[in-house]
């Protein structure tokens, strides 16, 4: 039977999802972060399925994103891709004060597209698989390994949001000091099997995040560790934390701000550099690349502009001997699975990804996707392999209707001004 694979149909939600008060150097996590789902519908009744933040200014491109999409068809990726720049972009929305860009590199119109039009390019190849009956990442050239390998993501935290604040409790507790973040790690591990650790720095001074690195190398001889201070220190303070550090890291993460600063202490430190800041597009990549500022770069689907682009990433760090993996942000089962498949497909990935998903409780999906000795199995079922729960898709997009707008731009520093009145996002570098 030939099928019709023409999008009759984009269906766009906004949703708010529960997110706990996780710390990192601009704030505190709100407590629901908003994500978009979005649904693409061809002719014939195959829905697929895609995911992407969920901001005001991210909506407002998805909706004359759509409205061209309406027509084409889900094999027609790479046309999609430049319907990208047909849609105009609110230049006032690109260095939005509020935005946490902060902690993702560079604010440009592209990446801004690029975010939006990931999310159509992972429901297109659902669909197309789907259509198929192939996986996703037979669509992508197919498999290299059978499961993907993830880091657990640690995170200082508190034990519940501020007081009269509305939110979701977690049974997490609070981690704010070396013996916290130890018991945190303790629980990803029996919980989810993960053996490699990344810490969310940048919130208390290097000595005490130093600390807590040294407490997690003793509990865990021998397991990946990784910082992140999401480039809140100076060249200094990056060096000196190298070297206190250079035993036991199996590499820094954006330690400081830009490729200049990065390629200074990539220079005068044996520990590697990752980042998701200083390389997150393409424009990005010579200057960091030549200077050798990088060692292993945090590839992130969503706003590098979908699967293909990232193993277009991958093919170009494989050239210039740069490792690759996986940057994550909050996010549900939809983009972990998108994630899944693209690392599937990629060969030289020799550090295991990032993913939030642990922390969050709620998702859009029937099921759950499991981690396993730290590992999520590549699903072979045709698409992404997960289904839509539309009864949990409506009761999330309902707290999003009802919401007055206060929570609808992610802004870690106001939740932060919630218990400190006086927070502003500190000045970089901040140690
Ligand atoms: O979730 O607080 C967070 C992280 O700080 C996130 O926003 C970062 O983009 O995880 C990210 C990172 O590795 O820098
Ligand atoms: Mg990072």
């Amino acid at each position: 039977m030939t099928r019709d694979l023409t999008i009759s149909e984009v269906r766009l939600t906004p949703i708010l999802v529960a997110d706990p008060p996780l710390l990192n150097t601009q704030g505190v996590h709100q407590p629901y972060t908003p994500r978009l789902i979005v649904e693409v519908v061809t002719a014939d009744g195959t829905t697929g399925l895609g995911e992407t933040y969920g901001d005001t200014k991210y909506l407002e491109l998805a909706r004359p994103f759509a409205e061209k999409a309406v027509g084409r068809r889900v094999d027609e990726l790479n046309s999609l891709l430049l319907l990208a720049d047909e849609v105009a972009v609110d230049s006032s929305r690109v260095a939005d004060a509020v935005d946490v860009g902060g902690l993702r590199g560079v604010q440009t119109a592209d990446k801004l597209r690029l975010s939006v039009a990931s999310a159509f390019e992972v429901a297109c190849l659902d669909a197309l698989g789907k259509a198929l009956g192939r996986p996703v990442h037979a669509l992508l050239g197919g498999k290299v390994r059978d499961t993907v390998e993830y880091s657990a993501y640690l995170f200082y935290k508190w034990a519940a949001h501020p007081e009269g604040v509305t939110a979701e409790t977690d049974d997490w507790g609070a981690a704010l000091d070396p013996a916290g973040i130890v018991a945190q790690a303790r629980r990803f591990k029996e919980v989810y099997g993960f053996t490699s650790f990344k810490l969310k720095g940048g919130v208390f001074p290097p000595a005490e995040e130093i600390a807590a690195v040294r407490a997690l190398a003793e509990a865990f001889p021998g397991h990946p560790l990784r910082l992140d201070p999401n480039g809140a220190w100076s060249v200094e303070t990056s060096l000196r934390v190298a070297g206190e550090l250079a035993d036991v890291l199996e590499y820094l993460e954006d330690p400081t701000l830009g490729t200049p600063a990065m390629a200074e202490v990539a220079a005068r430190t044996h520990v590697p550099l990752a980042t998701n800041m200083c390389v997150t597009t393409f424009a990005e990549i010579p200057e960091a690349f030549t200077r050798g500022a990088v060692q292993v770069v945090l590839s992130d689907h969503h706003y590098w502009g979908g699967l293909f682009n990232t193993r277009q990433l991958a093919a170009i760090c494989r050239t210039f001997g740069v490792g690759v993996s996986m940057h994550s942000n909050t996010h549900l089962g939809i983009s972990l699975a998108a994630m899944t498949h693209v690392a599937s497909t990629v060969p030289h990935l020799h550090h295991a990804c990032d993913s939030h998903y642990p922390w969050q409780s709620e998702d859009v999906l029937t099921e759950r996707l499991a981690f396993q000795d730290g590992r999520v199995a590549v699903s072979d079922r045709p698409g992404l392999g997960v289904e839509l729960d539309r009864d949990r898709l409506d009761l999330l997009h309902r707290r999003w209707l009802a919401d007055d707008g206060a929570l609808r731009d992610r802004d870690d520093a106001a939740a932060m001004r919630v218990a400190e009145p006086g927070w502003a996002v500190p000045v970089m570098p901040r140690w």
